[in-house]
């Protein structure tokens, strides 16, 4: 089998399936008889998936089986650890999703139902998420005597802000699909029954950009971000005269002022 279709993604769990669909790798959270809940094999694998993504693949979506996205963290589990325990815990769940957001290739995650707490923080990992109407999303740490630990107090402000994120998980409130939407928490609305369309269409298109502009737009971008300004104008020139001196810069250019370009189209 030519490298460019290996569908090897492992050993995962069996909360977890993958599939691959041309250059698109497909991992779906399967444990919907108890709503996707996290626990830790399922975490190990998703760090596993992301660590040894087959030669060729340029996207991935995730996305989960039954009613719900993620419940969040598998709280049968949380009874068993004590405090050192659960300093590594949370370090596990960093690790994994680490290798999401600064991993090999772009992620689009596809949310549907419950988007909660440690499901929430899976899906902020990502780069691109795409809500089903039914998608709601909730930090229900506070009312667990708990505190987020899968990267949620980094990522989250980004999107929404402290003091949503705050309100969240003081006051319980919980936000739709279309408030998700106005506030940051998603790119994408979609009907219910349509995300994974929508993601994988989404990933396709990923995937036909430069490998070193999705890498500059995952690794450099963020970075820059979180900057000084003067560092980050000195970061972004250095970035612009390593991609767009790249054969396929010039290629794709070449392309586009010989006619045989795409357009860039409105909505
Ligand atoms: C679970 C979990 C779970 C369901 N851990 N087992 N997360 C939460 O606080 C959310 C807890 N879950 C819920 O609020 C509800 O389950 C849902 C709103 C998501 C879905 O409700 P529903 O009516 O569809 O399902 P259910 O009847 O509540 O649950 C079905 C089964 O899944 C049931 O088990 P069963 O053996 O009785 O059938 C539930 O116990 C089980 N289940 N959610 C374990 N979360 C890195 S730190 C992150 C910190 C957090 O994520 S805190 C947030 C935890």
């Amino acid at each position: 089998m030519p490298a460019s279709s290996d569908t090897n993604f492992g050993d995962l769990p069996p909360s977890l399936a993958a599939e691959r669909r041309g250059a698109i790798a497909i991992l779906r959270l399967s444990r919907p008889e108890k709503r996707n809940a996290l626990d830790d094999g399922t975490v190990l694998g998703i760090e596993s998936f992301f660590t040894r993504l087959p030669e060729g693949i340029k996207a991935v979506v995730v996305h989960g089986q039954g009613e719900h996205f993620s419940a969040g963290l598998d709280l049968s589990e949380l009874t068993e650890r004590d405090t050192a325990q659960g300093v590594e815990h949370s370090r596990m769940w960093h690790r994994a999703f680490q290798q999401i957001e600064f991993g090999k290739v772009p992620v689009v995650a596809v949310l549907h139902g419950a988007v909660v707490g440690g499901g929430l923080e899976l899906a902020a990992a990502a780069h691109i998420r795409v809500a089903e109407k039914s998608a709601y999303y909730a930090l229900p740490e506070g009312s667990r005597g708990i505190y987020v630990g899968g990267g949620a107090s980094v990522r989250l402000p980004k999107l929404i802000g402290v003091s949503r994120m705050q309100d969240m998980m003081l006051t319980g409130h919980s936000y739709s699909a279309d408030e998700g939407l106005a506030i940051g928490l998603s790119h994408y609305v979609v009907d219910v029954g349509a995300g994974l369309a929508k993601g994988i269409e989404l990933a396709e298109r990923i995937a036909q950009n430069a490998p070193l502009t999705n890498f500059a737009v995952m690794h450099v971008l963020p970075r820059i971000a979180e900057s000084d300004p003067a560092s980050g104008y000195l970061a972004e020139s250095l970035m612009a005269a390593i991609a767009q001196g790249s054969d396929e810069a010039k290629a794709r250019l070449k392309d586009f002022l010989e006619k045989r370009g795409t357009k860039v189209l409105r909505g």
